[in-house]
């Protein structure tokens, strides 16, 4: 019997290697062939085969050990005579037994006893294989570019995969789980990395999520121009509205209420209003009727909890889009079902004030359920504006104008106010949205109603 010593070998200039996995004990019997341990350097992973034939006498590295110089001692083998014989035989026959090997020798099938230390070494025992230690499934057969992506490899199974490849996975945001291995013994590598990540960029081209770049134009050749910045109110207010207008399926109904009625009552309210100091327009009624029909359809109070749940809030505050020199802002009328018309409008007159002069605190533009926007004292007939997501709906209030109405037996005069209700139509169907749409307006048509 004589000893062989298994060395490091040839690394062809590696930097950085490190024993990632033994994958035979002391006292074990190997094939020639046979891996005995797996190397990992930044650039490539290993499997440094067995020599020659026998039993592994003494293991001279662990796992996680850094490789320090080529030609370092690693395992040694104890070859039997009878062994030695027949690889001197073998040695006599052709020089070169790594090339009598081929692949489709593979020692897994060759030898499964010794090739399946990991469930013979109970993780406590190494923790640190923990993550290679386990027999990996058989991985689904690959069918092309796509087949990387793993989404049905249960989330708990193990990935063979050295420290550097798990680096470079976590700096990436790989989830190494969805990685198709090409590695030796179904382990994970560098290039395996890449190329989930080069085919998931293609994917996000092909697949039309991206947006096409609108064209800039030389407007100085057509005529005298003049340049500025958007505001930072501007800024962020773009931003939101891109990003509302592209995620949330936007649903735009439409109706008239009648407010004849409610116009005369607000007009009769002017010495009221002088004596509040207080002018009392269409408003606070609009927000009145929105938090009624909110409680009255819930659906409309929620708020998308990412793709499957749901927020139902059992309050009902209301955001006020306001124009203030800087850019539009939208102050939130807290509790707007327990407030008096009168208190809203005096709310409405200090959250407006405080928006136009700078003075609004970010807590007071948060925590809306639904948001008004009102260009009535503006004008126009009709517009559809974009949710505040994540609220799922918005009313759009245009300008009240006298109309002929037939009343069943002639055309009466009547004020009709436009309204708009723009919804997600993720969270809100059509049916929802009508039917809180039509609340909105029998409520603002017989104002009686909002008292109840
Ligand atoms: N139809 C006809 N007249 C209306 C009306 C309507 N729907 N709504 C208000 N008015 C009248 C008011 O009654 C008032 O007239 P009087 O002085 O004769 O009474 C006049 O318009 C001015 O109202 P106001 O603007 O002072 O007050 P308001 O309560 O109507 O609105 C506020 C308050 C803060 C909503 C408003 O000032 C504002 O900023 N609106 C713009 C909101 C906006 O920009 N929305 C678009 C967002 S999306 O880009």
């Amino acid at each position: 019997m004589s000893i062989e010593t298994v060395r490091v070998p040839d690394l062809g200039g590696a930097e950085e290697v490190e024993v990632i996995e033994l994958t035979v004990a002391e006292g074990d019997s190997v094939e020639v062939e046979q891996t005995l341990l797996v190397l990992e350097s930044e650039k490539a992973t290993m499997e440094l085969p067995a020599p020659v034939a026998g039993v592994v006498k003494k293991i001279l590295v662990a796992e996680g050990d850094k490789i320090e110089r080529e030609g370092q001692p690693l395992m040694e083998i104890a070859v039997s005579s009878a062994t030695e014989a027949e690889v001197s035989e073998g040695e006599s026959a052709d020089a070169s037994p790594d090339e009598e090997a081929p692949d489709e020798e593979a020692p897994d099938e060759e030898a499964p006893d010794e090739e399946a230390p990991d469930e013979e070494a109970p993780d406590e025992e190494a923790p640190a294989r923990e993550d290679v230690s386990a027999k990996r499934e058989a991985p689904p057969a690959a069918t092309g570019p796509a087949a990387d992506d793993r989404a049905d490899v249960a989330s708990d199974a193990p990935v063979y995969a050295g420290p550097y490849v798990r680096r470079l996975a976590r700096e990436l945001g790989v989830d190494l789980q969805r990685v198709e291995p090409s590695g030796p013994r179904q382990r994970v590598v560098k290039e395996d990395i890449q190329s989930f990540v080069r085919r998931r960029l293609a994917e996000k081209v092909d697949g039309g999520a991206n947006i096409p770049v609108v064209p800039s134009v030389d407007y100085a050749r057509f005529g005298a121009v003049s340049t500025g910045e958007l505001t930072k109110i501007g800024r962020i207010t773009a931003a939101n509205m891109h990003r509302s207008w592209l995620n949330v399926p936007h649903v735009t109904q439409f109706d008239s209420a009648d407010i004849t009625e409610l116009e005369t009552f607000r007009r009769a309210q002017a010495r009221e209003g002088e004596a509040r100091g207080l002018k009392l327009t269409p408003v606070p009624f609009i927000l009145k009727a929105c938090a009624a029909a909110l409680r009255d359809n819930p659906v409309l109070n929620r708020a998308l909890d990412g793709t499957a749940g749901f927020v139902q809030r059992e309050y009902f505050h209301i955001g006020l889009a306001v124009d203030t020199e800087r850019g539009l802002l939208v102050p939130v009328i807290r509790d707007v079902d327990r407030k008096g018309i009168w208190e809203l409008a005096a709310e409405i007159v200090e959250f407006a004030e405080k928006a136009r002069t700078g003075k609004l605190k970010v807590n007071e533009m948060q925590g809306a359920c639904f948001t008004v926007s009102s260009l009535g004292a503006i004008g126009g007939e009709g517009f559809t504006p974009i949710i505040n997501t994540p609220e799922v709906g918005i009313l759009g209030v245009s300008r009240s104008a006298v109309q002929p109405v037939w009343n069943g037996t002639e055309f009466a005069p009547r004020t009709l106010l436009p309204l708009a209700l723009s919804y997600d139509h993720r969270m809100v169907n059509g049916a929802d949205g009508g039917r809180f749409l039509t609340q909105v307006v029998a409520l603002l048509s017989d104002i009686r109603t909002l008292l109840l």
